[in-house]
């Protein structure tokens, strides 16, 4: 499946914003097809645990407490070149400097809050889709 999927999620800005609507509309109109979706809350540890990627980064305490704050749409998504094409499709990290019509553009708060996840690496699209589905051969 390499090069097909990209997991996404939600952040609890987007969700408590009542976005979750208006934002997977936007995925799914760029053409990728959700293949597993649920909405549930990370405790603290599970947020680090995500993101130990940047735990050395001044950041981190802050982003797990942030992540663990309210509700999260994690997905799997599917479509050819998903990695990047859904890189494209949200826009910077930083929502300032998000190109106009990108979801973060449109729906980020801040450049912690800023609405949504995606991979950046096929490999890390597996490794954070398992994170949160299980028995995926069966999707
Ligand atoms: P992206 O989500 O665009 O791949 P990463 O992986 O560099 O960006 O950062 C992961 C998450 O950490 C971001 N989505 C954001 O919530 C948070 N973050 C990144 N950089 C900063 C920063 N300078 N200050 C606060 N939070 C940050």
């Amino acid at each position: 499946m390499a090069g097909k999927r990209t997991f996404t999620m939600l952040k609890p800005d987007a969700v408590a914003a009542a976005n979750t609507g208006a934002i997977i509309k936007l995925i799914e109109e760029a053409g990728f097809k959700i293949i597993a979706l649920k909405k549930t809350m990370l405790t603290p540890e599970r947020a680090g645990e995500f993101y130990a990627v940047h735990r050395e980064r001044p950041f981190y305490k802050d982003l797990c407490k942030y992540m663990s704050s309210g509700s999260i749409v994690p997905m799997i998504l599917e479509k050819e070149n998903a990695v990047e094409d859904f890189r494209k499709l949200i826009g910077a990290t930083d929502p300032a400097k998000a190109a106009p019509g990108t979801i973060r553009n449109l729906f980020a708060k801040s450049i912690e809050a800023n609405a949504i996840h995606g991979s950046d690496s096929d490999e890390n699209a597996t490794i954070e889709g398992n994170f949160f589905f299980s028995n995926l051969e069966r999707y």
